[in-house]
Formats: structure tokens, C-alpha cells, sequence
């Protein structure tokens, strides 16, 4: 993954918990990299081994940690120069699930080593949908929590989300059932 991805994980974890903890993490991960550059990409087992070494060293489980960084996520690439692509996607929670495979396609015109994961909303509704999640890379649906969670507070909506089908099960995607309601 690119490595705007591990600086996240990085920020995250020296926002919340500090710098000390964070060394201790990339030590745990036999993590080489000393500073990651946003626009490389870098071996997804990295990330891994630097979400496990945060779950060990953190006390958290691997997903509660990555249910935190996808809603840290939102915020975080608002504010690290892609505000204005956040912003293109849409004005409510719905517009940006459409929108999303789109702003992905567009992230990757230019950063051709993405691999952009898929969305897609069935069953709409006054106030729900389905949300359907396909992706090239194993294990970071409680990551898709967190991103729901993170546009719930982008959009200043309250969101409850349930899996309703499940890949590990043998789906095809994954399935969320979507509920929300303006705050
Ligand atoms: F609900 O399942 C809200 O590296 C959502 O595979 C979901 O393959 C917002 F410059 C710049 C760059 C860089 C911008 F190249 C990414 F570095 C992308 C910014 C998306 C904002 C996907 C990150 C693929 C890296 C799913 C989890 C991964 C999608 C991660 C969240 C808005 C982003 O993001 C999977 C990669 C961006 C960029 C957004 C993602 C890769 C998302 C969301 N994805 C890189």
C-alpha cells in the first residue's frame, strides 16, 4: 500500500498514545523504514506487521486497532492534502458511497500502483442502504467500519452498521447494512 497509509498508522499512534509507544511498535515489527513517503508504495505485510505489533503492544485487538484507523483515515486525508478530493466525493453519506469508486479511479491515474478496493450501494433508502465491499486485499473489513464511522462524523449523521454477509463465509463480498439519521 501506498505509504500515506503507514504514516496514518504512524500519526495515529503517536497522536494517541505517543512517540515512545511508536518506537517500540516498529522495533516489534522489524519495521526498516525510518520515515515513510506518502507516495510509495511499500509491501502490504509491512502494514500488517505494523498493525500486529500495535495490537501487542497497545493491548488493542487487530481489529479494534484497525476499526481506529479507518475512522482516523477520514479525518486524517481531509487534512493531509486530499481535503479537496474528500470534498468532490460528495455532501452526504450516500453521494460519497457512490462516489467512492470514482475518487479511487481518480487517485489512481496518478498513482498507478493503487489497488483500489470497491464499493458499491444497493437497496437505498429514505435513511438505509446495503454497502457492498470488494477488495483485491484479505482482512481489513474492520477497517470498513471505522471509514463508516469516520464519514458518520464527516457527515454528522448517527450510523449503525452491521455485516450482513460475510467473504470468510464464502460470499463473493462483503455486506453492511447501513441505518443513519441526521444528528
Ligand atoms: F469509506 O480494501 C472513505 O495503496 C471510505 O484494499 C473508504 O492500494 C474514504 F498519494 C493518495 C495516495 C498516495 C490518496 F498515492 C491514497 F499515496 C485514497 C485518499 C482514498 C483518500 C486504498 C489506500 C488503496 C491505499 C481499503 C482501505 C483498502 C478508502 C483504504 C480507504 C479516501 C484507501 O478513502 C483495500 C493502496 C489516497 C486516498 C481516500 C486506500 C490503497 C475509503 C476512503 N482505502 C493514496
Amino acid at each position: 500500500m501506498y505509504g500515506l497509509v503507514n504514516k496514518a498508522i504512524r500519526d495515529m499512534v503517536c497522536d494517541r498514545f505517543g512517540e515512545d509507544s511508536w518506537n517500540q511498535i516498529k522495533q516489534k515489527a522489524e519495521c526498516q523504514v525510518d520515515t515513510f513517503l506518502s507516495m510509495e508504495p511499500y509491501p502490504d505485510d509491512l502494514t500488517h506487521r505494523l498493525v500486529k505489533a500495535a495490537s501487542e503492544i497497545l493491548g488493542l485487538s487487530t481489529a479494534e486497532i484497525m476499526q481506529a484507523f479507518g475512522q482516523y483515515w477520514v479525518e486524517y486525508t481531509a487534512q493531509e492534502g486530499y481535503g479537496e478530493l474528500m470534498d468532490m466525493s460528495g455532501d452526504t453519506l450516500t453521494e460519497f458511497l457512490q462516489n467512492l469508486d470514482d475518487l479511487h479511479a481518480r487517485v489512481g491515474m496518478y498513482f498507478p500502483q493503487l489497488k483500489p478496493p470497491s464499493f458499491a450501494c444497493t437497496d437505498l433508502s429514505e435513511n438505509s442502504m446495503n454497502l457492498h465491499y470488494r477488495s483485491t486485499r484479505k482482512g481489513l473489513t474492520p477497517m470498513v467500519v471505522g471509514l463508516l464511522k469516520g464519514l458518520g462524523i464527516r457527515f454528522k449523521i448517527i450510523i449503525k452498521i452491521s455485516q450482513i454477509q460475510s467473504r470468510e463465509n464464502g460470499a463473493d463480498s462483503d455486506v453492511f447494512s447501513i441505518k443513519y439519521k441526521s444528528n
